[in-house]
């Protein structure tokens, strides 16, 4: 790389086919800290914001990732500018200037905390993954390391309900309005989990902020939408080539984006609703259909497609069998089990998702989309499961990509290779003792109560389990093409 670096001081030289911020970034306030600053906030909320921005100065962001400086130290140096690659037919790319500040708190605690306990603050945001919110079950996990640790040293967290409650002290202690804390991550109910988990901390280091927070801070729930491949190499040469500048850290998406919030804020907000974000009052039905038809399914061609030896999404939706699979997986089985709102067509919904999961434009590992498999099977697969059975449907195709997650962690650990998921070390234990047998593998995965909770007590579930698994093990292929034939 020898040409210079993308930075306010270089966002004149760019050619015009880029498009840049279309505000005076020097007359902006940080309205908002966001918490987690991956490539999913930078190419979703952050472009919401970096509109936002272009009507009202005051809502610039301050991104701060929990622990990794890799963020900061890429985008710093470029004052907080990164691009935005649009992959779909005629790819754009577009400077992204919401983020005026960029930080790790992690060492730089004391700049984190001022910052949330700054008057212009408000509004928090997070996208810190399923794990970051550490939940068991329902509430907050009080035997997490992290929470035990900040249930210790409250003023020095490092979780993220420790950052937003740490905040929330100091607002209240210097008689300052509260901030809305808006969760932008694939949970169902996102909000009211989030609220749950930082007034069960709260409740434990000081019970009068716990009331406060009760009765003053806003958690609307919400639910974000865009594929958001990871940033690779192809990209980084793509957008330093069409730029003439060097970007440390672009972010790449797919062209549809969605975001639908619940309009309670305690602080007020942004212009969301003139930027193209739906704000409702009720956004329950929303999020299911989201998690159930476009997360679960997309868990099912990553672990059914590893399986065959694909590397993408697009890829996977190009082999018959399993593009068979999952439309019928999603029409059948999944959406029969969600009750969506009026405004919500759920056969054009589900068009729609298929095609986007074909998007040749971007190339998705269904090794990225494997990831965290412990969180994400819960609400992606396990809700859709249960009901199903309840209401007395085939749980037959329902149970063959969780039966795939089973031979993946085995094959994963089999072959010495780490997995990425918070229980990372107790599946590698399971992964090396499978033998093969269904009964016995797939025994030892159910025990997981973390994950299964109840769903090992269900006869029927974990025998359809079962043979997923034992046919599976025999031949992927034809398991995968008799359930989508079926
Ligand atoms: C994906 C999601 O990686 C994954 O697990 O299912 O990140 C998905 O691309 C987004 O939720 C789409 O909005």
């Amino acid at each position: 790389m020898s040409q210079g670096r993308l930075s306010e001081a270089t966002l004149t030289t760019l050619p015009s086919a880029i498009a840049r911020p279309a505000f005076d970034r020097a007359a902006t306030r940080i309205g908002i800290v966001h918490l987690g600053a991956g490539a999913f906030h930078r190419a979703h909320q952050a472009v919401y914001f970096d509109d936002a921005l272009a009507l009202d100065p005051d809502w610039a962001v301050c991104a701060v990732s929990l622990r990794s400086p890799d963020v900061r130290d890429a985008l710093r140096p470029q004052d907080g500018l990164y691009t935005l690659a649009i992959l779909g037919q005629t790819p754009q790319l577009r400077v992204i200037g919401a983020l005026r500040e960029v930080l790790c708190a992690r060492d730089e605690a004391a700049a984190v905390l001022a910052r949330l306990a700054d008057p212009a603050v408000r509004l928090v945001t997070l996208t810190v993954t399923e794990k970051g919110y550490c939940l068991a079950g329902d509430g907050l996990d009080l035997s997490h390391p992290d929470i035990v640790h900040d249930l210790a040293t409250p003023d020095a967290p490092v979780s993220a309900i420790g950052h937003v409650v740490a905040g929330l002290a100091r607002r209240r202690a210097a008689g300052l309005a509260p901030y809305t804390v808006l969760s932008c991550d694939n949970l169902a109910d996102n909000g009211v989990r989030l609220r749950r988990a930082v007034l069960a901390f709260a409740e434990r280091i000081d019970p009068a902020l716990a009331a406060w927070i009760d009765a003053e801070v806003a958690f609307p729930r919400s639910m974000v939408d865009s594929i958001t491949p990871a940033t690779d190499d192809a990209l980084r040469t793509r957008v330093a080539d069409a730029l003439g500048l060097d970007d440390a850290w672009p972010v790449q998406r797919e062209p549809y984006t969605q975001w639908v919030v619940e309009d309670c804020f305690c602080n007020g907000r942004p212009p969301l609703d003139q930027v193209g974000v739906i704000l409702s009052d009720d956004i329950a039905g929303f999020d299911r259909a989201k998690l159930r038809l476009l997360n679960g399914p997309h868990s099912a061609l990553a672990y059914l497609g590893l399986l065959r030896g694909i590397e993408t999404v697009a890829d996977a939706m190009r082999h018959p069998g399993l593009a068979a699979f999952v439309a019928r997986l999603m029409r059948e089985d999944i959406a029969p089990t969600l009750s969506v709102p009026a405004a919500l067509d759920l056969d054009a919904y589900i068009d729609a998702i298929l095609a986007r999961f074909r998007n040749p434009a971007i190339a998705h590992r269904l090794a990225q989309v494997a990831w965290d498999g412990s969180q994400k099977l819960p609400v992606r697969l396990l809700g859709t499961l249960r009901d199903a059975q309840a209401a007395g449907r085939s749980i037959d195709r329902l149970c063959l990509p969780i039966a795939a997650w089973m031979h993946f962690v085995r094959r994963q650990a089999q072959a010495g290779v780490a997995l990425v998921d918070p229980m990372a070390d107790t599946l590698a234990k399971i992964g090396q003792e499978a033998t093969g047998d269904a009964q016995g593998d797939v025994a030892r995965f159910l025990a997981l109560r973390e994950v299964f909770a109840d769903v090992a007590e269900a006869p029927t579930i974990v025998d359809a389990i079962e043979r997923g698994y034992a046919a599976l093990y025999q031949r992927a292929e034809t398991a995968i093409e008799s359930e989508a034939a079926r």
